[in-house]
């Protein structure tokens, strides 16, 4: 108590030697969009010289929050305000604006080179006009202003030079939208970094910084869609109380160009609309959810559409009526028509009975729906063929069906890959998967290009990942949660962005720009994905995680209701071996890809090491690549995963002293949490194993700290995400 005057005093003293300049706590709020002062001085003088004064003219939402965000970033940047014009009036501006909302501009004649932006993309171009120069933002519509205001300050963030630009930018996807898993008591499914940021009981009528904030941040990267709930959805939010706190939130993310969607849930005109069924074929169900639509779109004119998860774990959909998922998306997909607006249907479906292979689930009750489904339908297809696992071959849907333009989902809350607590950059997985070549119209048919629509000739396209965000302060619970989010945006955008380039715009956006950070950082984040797949699931082991909550191993899970919920399910371990035969003489999913691709997978030679036990069941004593058995390589992956982590914290040390101490020390505590949490894996892992092997763990390697009893008996309670 007595030291309140002293520390008062000192904060007095602490602002007063700031002067105007705001002093942050460095919790890891301000993302990526940090704007402090440039710190090498020739890159601020340049700068300053460069941007001169700003000129914007018009004045419509989108294009206001462009001025403010410019403006707060500049000044932040370059440590002193920027003037702010309608015409230039110095020798050097920044002028932002489309041809309709700046005469200037207008004049320019730029009008050809701005055309194939679309109505998202935006040009950055330094012109010369009688001996003045300019450096332009220039789009087509304001939401290419905003992108392009973002765009333009991240280079001053990152340091590039920008006396003479000349670059256009424009999304490869159309739709690029985030899935919270929200639920309305604020609760996030799969989410670990706090509470849903959705303030249900406030709304309609208070309206959250972080709202803005939120939108910020998405709109500098591009995303321009967000599902408010979860896909498990309560029909609840269809309701009239609801609609007004969606329209709110609509209202709040609109100059962002972010647009918002809601789940549906199929039931819903039983459960708030007092009908006996919810059957897509009835005319009575079909005038429930058009009136609905119309109710919505009245108070949410922009409303983006539906997101379903039907028939799958337990959820109602149109197979209950005996009806198939196109006559329940197209029922959806006829009511939001009319108002522009576009259902997102989702092929992680696996109904009540036990499937041979769940990883044949999705393509066996879609494919043959192929042009059935109505034009702004998009089929949501997760990356893989099982859930979300540390890694996964490409699902075998892409490429499957050329007449339904198919949306990618990704993950990016880490549900198998270590939670809230573990550093796993996920761009290179995601690059995996879109790097992928199904083979569909020949080599080189990748899977960005059945995504991007340049395959089969789609315009609807779109892109989705499943949101990290909660209430945390840092948003996404670990820091480096945030490079996810980052990098899930800039892939949306534009798939061809390498997973070092976007690694580095954040090390340097959100940490610092100091090469003796960046560098080691950003190898640091380039190895972390591997890292956590050795030690959890190397070699293509799948679905091996503890029971419900998924946290921790459990290869050791059986006997549950259903076979394909259980561990030994899909690792088959025996005395012989380890895998899931997915070839010819097991369950034959391999038959699923384009011949080129199933016979590379069906092929136990020819198989990427990495998906090996997703499509064989190996003998212990196989020679893999290095030359070792089955079994010693397992040990040594998982202790590699284990080593790997240790890399991590030794790097990281190292960056005392380069950034603010008080990200330092949660990153570092976090590295040490997740180091216990990968020897876990890994001791309990090779101990199951070794049941079935019956083989050593090489004398070189670690040796397991308890026995298999103590691992098996572990059981977290309350972990969160459920
Ligand atoms: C699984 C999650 C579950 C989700 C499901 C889905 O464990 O919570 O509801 O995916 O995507 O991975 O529908």
């Amino acid at each position: 108590m007595k030291q309140r005057p002293l520390l008062l005093l000192l904060l007095i003293v602490l602002l007063g030697c700031t002067g105007t300049q705001q002093v942050w706590a460095e919790d890891g709020y301000r993302l990526w969009q940090r704007y402090d002062l440039v710190q090498d001085a020739s890159k601020l003088a340049a700068y300053r010289q460069t941007v001169g004064e700003l000129v914007l003219e018009g004045d419509s939402p989108t294009l206001s929050v462009a001025q403010k965000e410019l403006q707060t970033g500049l000044a932040g940047l370059l440590g002193q305000p920027v003037a702010v014009a309608q015409q230039p009036t110095q020798q050097r501006a920044l002028v932002a604006g489309t041809p309709s909302s700046s005469t200037f501009i207008k004049n320019l004649g730029i009008a050809d080179r701005l055309k194939p932006l679309g109505d998202e993309g935006y040009l950055l171009l330094t012109t010369k006009q009688n001996g003045r120069s300019y450096t332009l933002i220039a789009a087509n519509t304001d939401i290419g202003v905003l992108y392009g205001s973002f765009h333009f300050l991240r280079l001053l963030q990152t340091q590039q030079d920008i006396s003479s630009l000349s670059l256009s930018s424009a999304p490869k996807t159309r739709n690029r939208v985030l899935n919270h898993w929200d639920n309305l008591d604020r609760t996030v499914e799969r989410g670990y970094a706090g509470f849903s940021l959705w303030d249900w009981h406030r709304l309609p009528d208070y309206i959250d910084q972080r709202y803005i904030d939120y939108a910020r941040a998405n709109a500098s990267i591009g995303i321009n869609g967000t599902v408010l709930t979860n896909v498990n959805a309560n029909a609840l939010v269809l309701t009239p109380a609801y609609i007004q706190k969606v329209a709110a939130l609509a209202d709040a993310f609109r100059p962002y160009g972010l647009k918002v969607y809601l789940t549906a849930r199929f039931s819903a005109p039983i459960e708030i609309g007092g009908l006996k069924t919810a059957d897509p074929l009835e005319p009575q169900v079909q005038a429930w959810w058009k009136a609905k639509s119309d109710e919505i779109y009245k108070a949410i004119p922009d409303f983006g559409g539906f997101l379903v998860k039907a028939n799958s774990e337990g959820q109602p959909g149109p197979q209950n009526y005996g009806r198939n998922h196109a006559e329940g998306a197209n029922m959806l997909a006829d009511v939001v028509a009319p108002h522009g607006g576009i259902v997102m249907w989702r092929a992680f479906v696996y109904d009540d009975k036990e499937p041979d292979d769940r990883a044949k689930q999705a393509y066996n009750e879609f494919k043959p729906l192929d042009g059935t489904f109505r034009d702004n339908v998009l089929v949501q297809v997760k990356n893989g063929a099982i859930d979300f696992q540390p890694r996964e071959p490409f699902h075998p849907l892409f490429g499957a069906m050329p007449k339904t333009p198919l949306m990618m989902e990704f993950q990016i809350t880490q549900e198998y890959l270590g939670q809230g607590t573990s550093l796993a950059y996920l761009s290179p997985m995601y690059k995996e998967t879109l790097d992928s070549d199904t083979h569909a119209k020949g080599k080189g048919s990748t899977v960005a290009k059945v995504v991007d629509g340049t395959l089969h000739k789609h315009q609807l396209t779109g892109i989705a990942g499943v949101a990290n965000i909660g209430t945390d302060r840092n948003w996404t619970g670990h820091q480096f949660g945030q490079a996810n989010w980052y990098n899930f945006g800039r892939l949306a955008w534009n798939h061809d962005l390498s997973s070092e380039a976007i690694a580095e715009e954040w090390i340097r956006m959100t940490f610092t720009n100091k090469q003796e950070f960046v560098a080691p950082v950003k190898q640091m984040m380039l190895a972390s994905h591997e890292t956590v797949v050795n030690y959890m699931t190397p070699l293509g082991l799948h679905h091996i995680m503890a029971w419900d909550h998924h946290y921790g191993p459990g290869p050791w899970i059986k006997d549950k209701h259903r076979a394909d919920w259980t561990s030994v399910y899909y690792h088959k371990a025996d005395e012989k071996g380890i895998g899931f035969d997915r070839t010819k003489t097991g369950s034959n999913a391999v038959a699923q890809y384009f011949p080129p691709v199933a016979k590379q997978f069906s092929s136990l030679k020819q198989v990427p090491e990495k998906y090996l036990l997703w499509f064989h069941h190996v003998g212990w004593d196989y020679k893999v690549k290095s030359g070792r058995t089955l079994w010693d390589e397992l040990c040594y992956r998982y202790s590699d995963g284990v080593k790997g982590v240790q890399q991590m914290q030794q790097t990281w040390d190292k960056m005392q002293g380069q950034v603010d101490e008080e990200r330092f020390q949660h990153v570092k505590t976090f590295l040490a949490m997740q180091e216990k949490e990968a020897r876990w894996w890994r001791d309990a892992c090779l101990l199951y194993f070794q049941t079935f092997s019956k083989r050593p763990i090489p004398q070189d390697l670690e040796k397991p700290a308890h026995t298999l009893e103590h691992y098996m008996r572990l059981d977290p309670k309350f972990v969160p995400g459920i």
